[in-house]
Parts: structure tokens; C-alpha cells; sequence
């Protein structure tokens, strides 16, 4: 497999293995968010207010779940960052 596909294959893997099933589609709750920044980012201690802030960031379009879209829209945000601070 490519770089590219398994970069995808990732970030799948990691958003479905804290997405709920809801309807047709996987999506984050706000309880999965904060459990994936602290695996992800060893968050250890991050305030309920900070989550809920960014929980509604992510949450583009305000339906009150993030979906995989509104996640990888959220990993481009990031990218974006480190690729400036490299510099
Ligand atoms: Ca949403």
C-alpha cells in the first residue's frame, strides 16, 4: 500500500475505534472526543470546558456529533499548524 493510503487507513482506524454507530455512519461523542486527545495526546488532566469548546470547533455543523469529515477536517487544521511551526 501507498504512504498516502495508509496515512488514510490511520486515520480511519483511529476515529472508528472510538465512534459510536449512529444511523448509518460512525460518528464522535463528546465523551470519545476527550477519550481520543488524552490517548492520542496524553491529555492528562484537560477541563471539561476546554472539551467542550473544541468538542463544538470540530462539530462543523453544529448536529452535535463529529463526524469522520468533520475529523479529518480538524487532523488538516493540525497539519497545517505543525507544518508552520516547522518553520
Ligand atoms: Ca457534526
Amino acid at each position: 500500500m501507498s504512504g498516502l493510503v495508509n496515512a488514510v487507513n490511520q486515520l480511519q482506524d483511529t476515529f472508528n475505534q472510538r465512534a459510536t454507530q449512529k444511523d448509518d455512519m460512525k460518528v464522535l461523542t463528546k465523551k470519545e472526543l476527550a477519550e481520543l486527545l488524552h490517548k492520542e495526546f496524553d491529555t492528562g488532566d484537560t477541563k471539561q470546558a476546554e472539551i467542550d469548546e473544541f468538542y463544538k470547533k470540530l462539530d462543523k455543523d453544529g448536529d452535535g456529533v463529529v463526524t469522520f469529515k468533520e475529523y479529518v477536517m480538524y487532523v488538516i487544521a493540525v497539519t497545517e499548524i505543525v507544518d508552520v511551526m516547522k518553520k
